[in-house]
């Protein structure tokens, strides 16, 4: 394991290696399970059908809380319904109750009602079990995903809760007001996170042009973990957050670290992203689908 390091630089940097695959169950046994608390898309491309499509093909059982039904395809978000509060509070408490989960995460949640929901039945049911905050925000359209009046909720019910977070650079701006530009104001970022309670907080760098690599940046409250890949030119990337954190759930399911499953999980949503295809008239997804060949 390279060494991490007080200040972002080189000590604490990782490359992705090519994508492992997290162990399978033998046929007809239990395979570990991962909660998804996250909107449906009904173009099939991110929130809770990525969330899907990334535990399946990883080996992992999803468990499923839907929070809202977008109405959306490629071009877009054109309307959503947001399901009650209890009943997704209830949702995730009869999957704790009977089924039981390895880890959690949380994508879409719409309002401060629904967080406060969430917030909530984690603190009753998911105790010790990690789980992965990604903050959702707005569609890769601008498509507000997410009440404006909800941030305050998301930083201080839910933040505390975390196991990680997962923000990227729009949705670090809405957050903690930091315009990441460089490495200097990422590692700004990651510590204005990291004081709203997480365990960790990583500040992803996909959203940084102009630089031959995405970098995404890892901080306890002590050290910073660098987790480079090479970016992929792609203009189908819709999921490749919801993908990243899945993916992560899905390691953490397993025992790995924190990092490790960080980078586990870059090394897997590379991979979709080399292998995202186009769909419809406008963005297409990021596609898991490439550990079928
Ligand atoms: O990728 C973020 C996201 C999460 N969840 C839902 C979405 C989107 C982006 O469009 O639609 C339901």
């Amino acid at each position: 394991m390279i060494a991490s390091s007080a200040e972002p630089g080189e000590a604490g940097r990782r490359s992705s290696s090519p994508v492992k695959y997290l162990p399978l169950t033998p046929r007809g046994s239990t395979p570990l399970r991962v909660l998804t608390i996250a909107g449906s898309d009904s173009g099939g491309g991110a929130g809770m059908q990525a969330d899907l499509r990334t535990c399946s093909l990883l080996g992992v059982h999803a468990l499923c809380a839907v929070t809202a039904v977008t109405v959306q395809n490629s071009l877009g978000v054109k309307d959503f319904h947001k399901v009650p509060g209890d009943i997704i509070a209830a949702q995730i408490e009869v999957v704790c109750d009977d089924i039981g989960l390895q880890a959690a995460k949380t994508g879409m949640l719409a309002s401060s009602d629904i967080i406060a929901a969430v917030a909530r039945s984690w603190r009753a049911h998911g105790a010790d079990i990690p789980l992965v905050v990604d903050p959702v925000c707005a569609s890769m359209h601008g498509d507000p995903l997410l009440d404006h009046a909800a941030l305050d909720s998301l930083r201080t019910e839910l933040f505390p809760l975390a196991t990680v977070v997962t923000p990227n650079l729009h949705e670090v701006r809405l957050l903690v007001d930091i315009d990441v530009v460089d490495a200097k104001t990422q590692a700004d970022a990651a510590r204005a996170l990291h004081a709203l309670g997480p365990q960790w907080a990583l500040v992803k760098g996909g959203h940084l042009l102009g630089s031959a690599s995405s970098t995404d940046l890892l901080f306890d409250g002590k050290d910073f973990q660098e987790f480079e890949a090479a970016r992929v030119d792609t203009g189908h990337d819709h999921g490749a957050g919801d993908t990243l954190a899945a993916a992560t759930a899905c390691a953490l399911a397993h025992g790995y670290t924190v990092p490790d499953a960080v980078a586990f999980g870059k090394g897997w949503v590379t991979e979709c992203l080399r292998a995202a295809y186009p769909l419809g008239h406008g963005h297409g997804p990021v596609s898991a689908m490439f550990r079928l060949s």
